[in-house]
């Protein structure tokens, strides 16, 4: 099963060099099937070719390649607009793929550490701002291992001068809870990609309440939206990862979470 699996990936990685223009229609489907038609995702890439290329590497799965395509996009881009153009169109067509049942486990975990390879070297470039402006703690929640997201928005955390404590993915509400007790953030960060993890949130919210912790806990990922987040009191909604250093300015700024909703929420 691997070992076709692995096969799989280097066929298509054969099939589909990181200049070439990718066919789908060379892509293996479910049970060795090839398709017949060529699927119409090229309209959900960038214009600028360096951008393309980016994309293309997501698509591919190759972190080399994503770096190398990230380090040549950088000279015409700034990381953001890398990330967002380029990385994240390439995952988009990734999700779709997925969705389509074109790409499989195998497939969509080579595109993950390609996306992860150039956040990092997007990260790099960013840096980190020499002031410290306040504490904030990052989290996938419990259950969850998608963390691409949340790394990004660390990423732009850390460049816009807040000190992060990162916790990683799949956290326990309570690792949660015993850390912001401990370390006393301005914010919680919390990202979740699955209906099934995204419950942990109003879990959180209510056990930081229970405690007496009045931090503001910023929602964001895939799974989560605004409907959702205004279920649950002590919690704001962020669409995107630049959202989150919105978020972060204004719970620096002392607003409560209403404020903070009344602010950012559309
Ligand atoms: C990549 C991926 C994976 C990778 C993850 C690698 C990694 N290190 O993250 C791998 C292959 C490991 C994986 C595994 C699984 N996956 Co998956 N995966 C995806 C995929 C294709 C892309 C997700 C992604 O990274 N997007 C790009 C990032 C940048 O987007 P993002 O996280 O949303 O973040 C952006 C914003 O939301 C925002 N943001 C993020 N966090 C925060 C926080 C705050 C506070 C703010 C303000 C903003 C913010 O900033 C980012 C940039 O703007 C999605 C499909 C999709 N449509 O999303 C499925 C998807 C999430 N996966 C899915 C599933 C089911 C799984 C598996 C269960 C599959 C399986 N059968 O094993 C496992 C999960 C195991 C687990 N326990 O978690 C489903 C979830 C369905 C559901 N309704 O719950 C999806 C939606 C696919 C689908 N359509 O079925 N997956």
């Amino acid at each position: 099963m691997v070992s076709s699996a692995i096969e799989l990936s280097a066929k298509r990685r054969q099939l589909a060099p990181a200049t070439a223009k990718v066919d789908f229609s060379l892509i293996f489907r479910k049970y060795g099937a090839p398709r017949k038609e060529a699927l119409p995702y090229d309209y959900i890439l960038p214009a600028e070719p360096e951008l393309v290329r980016v994309a293309r590497a997501v698509i591919n799965g190759n972190p080399l390649e994503a770096e190398d395509a990230v380090k040549i996009a950088l000279g015409k881009f700034d990381p953001l607009t890398v990330i967002s153009e380029g990385l994240t169109k390439g995952m988009n067509v990734v999700s779709r793929m997925w969705d389509d049942g074109v790409y499989f486990l195998p497939e969509v975990v080579n595109s993950a550490d390609a996306m992860q390879a150039g956040v990092k070297i997007c990260e790099e470039k960013m840096g980190r701002a020499a002031e410290r402006k306040g504490r904030i703690i990052a989290h996938v929640a419990e259950g969850d291992i998608h963390d691409i997201g949340k790394n990004i928005v660390v990423a732009l955390l850390r460049a816009n001068g807040f000190e992060v404590i990162d916790l990683g993915r799949d956290v326990p509400v309570r690792t949660v809870v015993e850390t912001a007790k401990r370390e006393r953030p301005i914010a919680i960060m919390g990202t979740a990609l699955m209906t099934t993890t995204m419950t942990a949130f109003p879990r959180l919210a209510g056990e930081l309440k229970r405690e007496g912790l009045e931090i503001l806990l910023a929602c964001g990922g895939g799974a989560v939206n605004q409907e959702f987040v205004e279920t649950f009191e002590g919690s704001a909604f962020g669409d995107k990862a630049a959202d989150a250093v919105k978020i972060a300015e204004l719970a620096l700024q002392g607003l409560s979470w209403r404020e903070i909703r009344g602010r950012v929420h559309k």
